[in-house]
């Protein structure tokens, strides 16, 4: 019992809060620390400091869909710490980033065969804007500078990615650093219309002629590009309705505005195809990534552009930086040594296609939760879910926090945001984990109430 309330005093730490921790109550975590302390992980569970084993039903936050401590990447971390720890990139370069770029092109739509890379999806975000920005003014259209993003969209939290994000409590803090001339089309999500949808709601595709909307009152001669993610992650997975991801990207087409597509779940296999891109037949201009590149293991994040808009950044005199824009770590060895092995492992293990052979069980499975009186809807594709619960009168967030905190003590790690739940197992799980996952689930909804 001392030595319990020994580690306790340990996790909590004697100067409180100097470990300011990321989008994250933090007087309410400290209250909490043990059952929300996690210790190791292996495959697709979490082990806290109470010895809990938990299912990581999100895959950490959307980014190690091959599951923790993978033998092959652990030793492909140990042995590029051995070889190439580090190089930069400004002027320089190393092969691991050169060969990852190039398999990256091959997985991406046809004709998108350049790569940047970054180290995070706010730093996609931020990079493909730039790209963006830089491409029109080239072009001699400096004056295309206005970005398009959506309501409900998350694009991180860099200046740009917050700017054209659509989630309100992330941006109104920050309202006065906002970039100039953003616009935002609206959400497809109206749950009256599409409420228990399986896959994509054949409600909303007329969403899209929000953009003829904006066009018409900013006029295309001042849009850069329009941001949208293929399936909306953060706001609880919201999916495209049929044909809306085909019209924005007409309209686009129509008036020179760059598409550029968010992927930062998206990506690499989390939609049963290498990108949303090819999952919605949609074919972008720009394709941000980060996340699943790594297994989340050494942070990575990149943009993927067409022949045609690296093509227009080429074509002033050689000896010149024609983007001067990069991090330290953009293509960082170890991140880059890692995302050889995650595409091995995916190609090797056949990851993409068993994200194919699971999604109808986590939609059969989760569907299966309709009958409970507290969920207001249930939304899935690919290897995502979203379950919204009615918020509890009076308190909204209650019941998401109370099936969290449930989760922890039962076995399932939850992404609980609001009354929101989402999630996005690691592709190496079971068909019986994801009906497992579910039936845990029912009871503690039925346990919390
Ligand atoms: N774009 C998209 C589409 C994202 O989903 C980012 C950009 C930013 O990436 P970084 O690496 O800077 O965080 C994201 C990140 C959740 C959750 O619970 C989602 C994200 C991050 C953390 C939690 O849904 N998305
Ligand atoms: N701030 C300072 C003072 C720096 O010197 C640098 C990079 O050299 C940065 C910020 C940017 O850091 P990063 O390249 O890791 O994004």
């Amino acid at each position: 019992m001392a030595q319990d309330s020994e580690k306790a005093d340990l996790l909590r730490n004697e100067r409180e809060g100097v470990y300011w921790q990321p989008f994250t109550a933090n007087r309410l975590l400290r209250a909490n620390m043990e059952p929300r302390t996690l210790v190791s992980a292996k495959g697709a569970y979490y082990t806290t400091s109470e010895g809990n084993r938990v299912f990581d039903t999100l895959s950490g936050l959307w980014c190690t869909p091959l599951g923790h401590a993978h033998p092959r990447i652990v030793e492909a971390v140990r042995k590029q710490a051995e070889t190439l720890d580090f190089a930069p990139c400004f002027q320089l370069t190393h092969p691991g980033a050169i060969s990852l770029a190039e398999r990256i092109a091959d997985l991406a739509p046809q004709g998108m065969n350049h790569v940047f890379f970054a180290n995070s999806g706010s730093e996609a975000v931020d990079t493909a804007l730039k790209v963006a920005l830089g491409y029109h003014r080239i072009k001699g259209a400096g004056n295309r500078f206005r970005m398009i993003g959506r309501e409900r969209g998350y694009h991180g939290v860099g200046f740009g990615g917050m700017s054209v994000g659509g989630i309100v409590s992330n941006r109104k803090m920050f309202a006065a650093g906002m970039m100039p001339g953003v616009d935002h089309l609206r959400h497809t999500y109206e749950p009256q219309h599409m409420a228990f949808t399986r896959g994509q709601p054949t409600w909303g595709t007329h969403r899209a002629e929000d953009l003829v909307r904006l066009v018409t009152l900013h006029d295309a001669s001042t849009i850069a590009a329009v941001i949208v993610e293929p399936v909306q992650g953060s706001t609880g997975v919201i999916v495209p309705p049929v044909g809306y991801l085909q019209r924005l990207r007409e309209i686009c087409t129509a008036n020179g505005i760059l598409l550029i597509f968010d992927e930062v779940i998206t990506g690499f296999g989390r939609m049963g195809e290498n990108f949303g891109a090819q999952r919605f037949g949609v074919t972008p201009d720009i394709i941000t990534f980060a996340k699943a590149v790594t297994n989340g293991i050494v942070p990575m994040g990149g943009v993927i552009v067409t022949d045609e808009i690296y093509n227009t950044f080429m074509t002033g005199p050689e000896n010149a930086i024609e983007f001067c824009h990069g991090y330290t770590y953009s293509g960082h060895p170890m991140a880059a040594a890692v995302g050889h092995v995650v595409l091995d492992v995916m190609r090797e293990e056949g990851l993409v296609a068993r994200v194919r052979e699971l999604e109808p069980v986590l939609e059969d499975a989760i569907h299966s939760l309709k009958d409970l009186d507290v969920i207001a809807d249930i939304r899935n594709i690919g290897l995502t879910a979203g379950i919204d619960f009615k918020p509890v009168e009076g308190k909204p967030g209650a019941r998401g926090l109370a099936l969290f905190e449930a989760g922890l003590r039962n076995g399932l790690l939850l992404r609980c945001t609001g009354d929101t739940v989402s999630f996005g197992p690691p592709f190496i799980s079971t068909a019986q984990e994801l009906r497992d996952m579910v039936s845990t689930l029912r009871k503690l909804i039925t346990q919390v109430g």
